[in-house]
């Protein structure tokens, strides 16, 4: 699932961080290395400015071309170690994990961070089973490393999810199918800030 045209990207990336988001992930799922590797390079020149650590999905490879902050594996991809081996340098790398025990085994193997989710269905990882908000309390308590939560959020249930536990997040579509991405990113924030 796309949701932004490869042109669109540094002004979508612009609107997020005049919306405050704390960290932008570049995901393409559907798009070439080379591909994400020529647009890394136009939205690393933007966030840089702007101090916002930008990391790429799956592919540690664009880490080792581009100055970006972070690099972030699934469950299928490079072990951490690997991860790290192949961008050549001490970046952030982070974990999508999927339940309490993978959330548990990404400490263990090294993380910086991991994702933790999908908390609600969505169709932009359809094939997951959601998590729901029961494990979000449990794994804040067990896991000492900063949680993403991610998955179906949406500002409408985003005081539910934070009500949880959740003190990070991270939304996909629901930001970047927002009339107005950096408003739809600054009433997020104001809600996580309030909860602080
Ligand atoms: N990992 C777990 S759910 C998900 C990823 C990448 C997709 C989240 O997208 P959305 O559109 O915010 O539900």
């Amino acid at each position: 699932m796309s949701y932004v045209n490869t042109a669109d990207a540094p002004r979508v990336a612009e609107a997020m961080i005049d919306g405050g988001v704390d960290l932008i992930q570049l995901r393409g799922k559907q798009r070439f290395v080379d591909e994400l590797v020529d647009l890394a390079v136009q939205l690393h020149e933007l966030t840089f400015r702007c101090s916002t650590p930008l990391i790429v999905n799956d592919h540690a490879e664009i880490a080792a071309k581009v100055p970006v902050e972070g690099v972030h594996v699934g469950q299928d991809d490079d072990l951490i170690a690997v991860a790290r081996k192949k961008t050549g340098r001490n970046i952030l790398v982070g974990k999508s994990t999927h339940n309490f025990k993978q959330a548990l085994a990404a400490q263990h193997e090294g993380a910086d961070y991991i994702g933790f989710g999908p908390i609600f269905a969505t169709p932009t990882k359809p094939d997951y089973q959601p998590i729901g908000l029961k494990q979000v309390e449990s794994v804040h308590r067990n896991v000492a490393l900063p949680i993403f939560c991610i998955g179906g959020i949406k500002i409408d249930n985003l005081e539910r999810v934070i009500a949880a536990g959740a003190r990070r997040i991270a939304i996909v579509s629901g930001l970047l199918k927002a009339p107005d991405i950096a408003e739809y990113a600054r009433a997020c924030k104001k809600l996580l800030i309030a909860d602080l």
